[in-house]
């Protein structure tokens, strides 16, 4: 039987809930240990993610403990998904996928992430271009989802599968309408809207957003 994998979180954040929702979609046991953020540039968790941010998860059935979103999400998905529920094996399906989990990785976080903290966390306001600059790298972002999804005529990224690549950018894609103030991108990327609406009415995702609004709001008080 398998047992708990431990998840390394904190209440609030997209990345250690991109890994919830996988663990939730897989249907596999874990606990969720909640972290505050002075705590992670510190032993004993350092030890687990050298570089102090969560997630990080610790498996008991493998020995394995480890850090980074995406490369988590392709250990669960290696040691896991058996079945190919979440999944490719074949070519080029299988490499496109991790295409697409790199280009959210690598475009969608950090960028996302730096208008968040331009917007809400830095000291210095009004940094009109810091803000246009991140803001139009969002758009970006999600115009080539909805040009990709246009042009292949598909659901998902890759084919008409919903993989794991696809559940990694739906976090952040909660948090836009804060991010991008105003931007009617229902009507502007309408295919980016139906695939994000489709992920985001997926039980796993539902379940693992309302425990998220639950724990930031449990944070907060
Ligand atoms: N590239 C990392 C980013 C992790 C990350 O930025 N985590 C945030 C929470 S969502 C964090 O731990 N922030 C705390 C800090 O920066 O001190 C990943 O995807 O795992």
């Amino acid at each position: 039987m398998t047992k708990p994998i431990t998840l390394y979180s904190h209440a609030s954040g997209p990345n250690p809930w991109k890994v919830a929702i996988l663990l939730e979609e897989l249907g596999l046991p874990y606990e969720t240990v909640y972290l505050q953020f002075p705590d992670l540039k510190k032993e004993p968790f350092e030890s687990k993610n050298p570089n102090g941010r969560v997630p990080a998860i610790k498996d008991p059935n493998t020995g394995v403990t480890m850090f980074e979103s995406g490369a988590i999400l392709e250990y669960l998905i290696d040691t896991y998904d058996k079945e190919h529920k979440l999944s490719y094996t074949t070519s080029p399906e299988k490499w496109l996928t991790l295409s697409w989990l790199h280009f959210q990785m690598s475009g969608q976080g950090p960028y996302y992430g730096q208008k968040a903290w331009f917007s809400f966390y830095h000291p210095e306001k009004n940094l009109t271009s810091v803000l246009e600059r991140y803001s139009n790298e969002i758009k970006r972002v999600v115009g080539v989802i909805d040009r990709h999804l246009k042009k292949q005529g598909t659901e998902y990224l890759v084919g008409d599968k919903c993989t794991f690549a696809d559940l990694a950018f739906v976090m952040w894609h909660q948090a836009m309408p804060r991010l991008v103030d105003g931007w009617d991108y229902q009507t502007e990327a309408p295919t980016f809207h139906a695939w994000n609406e489709r992920l985001q009415s997926r039980p796993a995702v539902k379940k693992i957003s309302e425990e998220k609004a639950k724990a930031t709001a449990a944070a907060q008080h």
